[in-house]
């Protein structure tokens, strides 16, 4: 026989009430749940006009949060209390005009940037390197680590940002503070140097185990590893040519929190679905196309994308790519919370 708890039971209601004020509670009772998140589009003409919109009406000394970053950040629909992307990750996109710095600071969040727009010029200095931004480029700045930005050319720069705040405010990990010695610190190392002391070609006296990154890669390396391994046919059922980012130092993930990874769809490629624990937001580079997510396997909502449009598959959804060109590739960046599953356990897929 089975029994269900009647709350209005007088003697059951007495408990409820005993039980929260010694702020304990019953297994029976209800709990609010997390709301469910859906994929999102955010069309890159919406982000871009309020990004110049707020280069106009939004003074850079001016913003008082603890960042004093001028960017429009993504805000997942179900999430719009934590204005975040996902339950993990941020992505903003941040606009530093001609003669502009970002002062210096740091954090134990790990952020990184992808470029969109520039004339190379630009640079976010990481522990005292200079990172030259040209489009496509990836600037890593890991936990912990100093950064300030500064826009020495005539043109704007604008750049993902990619965070894992959520994940450390969620864990009450999260610290910030403010370089007490001016507004940037000190350039001591030119650009290239990280990669020159850390990439696949290094010197022989390099040690890597005990080191840590900053790392910036270069899109044209990007683009020739793309291009290669397209012409070889190398390809994921799922995701089409897919590079991840490997930390140079590892070999694995990008940053510990953070993976970063590339993919090219050829010419009118469909790809299988997949659905996984991990949780995605992606960032088209060049092309066009169509994710379809959620639903049963094949059969879901479209997410219809161009050129720089900002899109997020939210885990444990069926999702599959389609390249609607005949001729021209496709170009996704993406950021997933992956490497956090997977080293805690908790990574699962499911595959056509
Ligand atoms: C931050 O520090 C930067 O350093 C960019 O450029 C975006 C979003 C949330 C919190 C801190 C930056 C950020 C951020």
């Amino acid at each position: 026989m089975s029994h269900q708890v009647d709350a209005t039971d007088p003697r059951v209601e007495a408990l409820h009430r005993r039980m929260a004020e010694h702020s304990l509670g019953g297994h029976w009772q209800t709990r609010a749940r997390a709301p469910k998140l859906e994929a999102h589009m955010w069309p890159w003409s919406a982000i871009y006009s309020c990004l110049m919109e707020s280069g106009e009406v939004i003074q850079l000394g001016g913003i008082d949060d603890a960042a004093k970053r001028r960017t429009v950040q993504l805000v997942n629909p179900a999430l719009t209390e934590q204005k975040s992307t996902s339950r993990t990750l941020q992505m903003s996109i941040q606009l530093v005009k001609s003669g502009e710095r970002a002062e210096c600071h740091r954090h134990t969040a790990a952020a990184l940037r992808f470029v969109v727009e520039g004339d190379g010029t630009a640079y976010t200095n990481v522990e005292g390197e200079q990172m030259l931004m040209e489009p496509g480029d990836l600037v890593l700045t890991p936990n912990w680590t100093w950064h300030d930005h500064y826009n020495p050319g005539k043109n704007s720069i604008v750049w993902l940002d990619v965070l894992d705040v959520h994940l450390t405010t969620y864990l009450d990990a999260t610290f910030h503070e403010n370089y007490g010695e001016g507004p940037a610190q000190p350039i001591v190392k030119p650009d290239g140097y990280c990669r020159q002391r850390l990439g696949v070609v290094r010197p022989r006296t390099t040690t890597v185990a005990g080191q840590t990154l900053p790392y910036s890669y270069k899109w044209t390396d990007t683009l020739a590893a793309l291009k290669e391994i397209a012409a070889a046919d190398r390809r994921d059922p799922h995701d089409g040519v897919l590079l991840e980012y490997a930390n140079p130092i590892t070999g694995g993930p990008t940053m510990p929190t953070i993976g970063c990874w590339i993919q090219w769809l050829a010419p009118g490629e469909t790809t299988k679905g997949h659905r996984h624990t991990s949780s995605t937001i992606y960032h088209v580079v060049e092309g066009q196309g169509v994710t379809t997510v959620g639903g049963s396997k094949g059969v879901g909502e479209g997410l219809t994308w161009g050129p720089r449009d900002c899109f997020f598959v939210p885990g444990w959804k069926w999702h599959h790519f389609r390249n609607t060109s005949k001729k021209e590739p496709a170009i996704i960046f993406s950021v997933t919370d992956r490497p956090v599953l997977e080293s805690l356990g908790l990574y699962r897929e499911e595959a056509e």
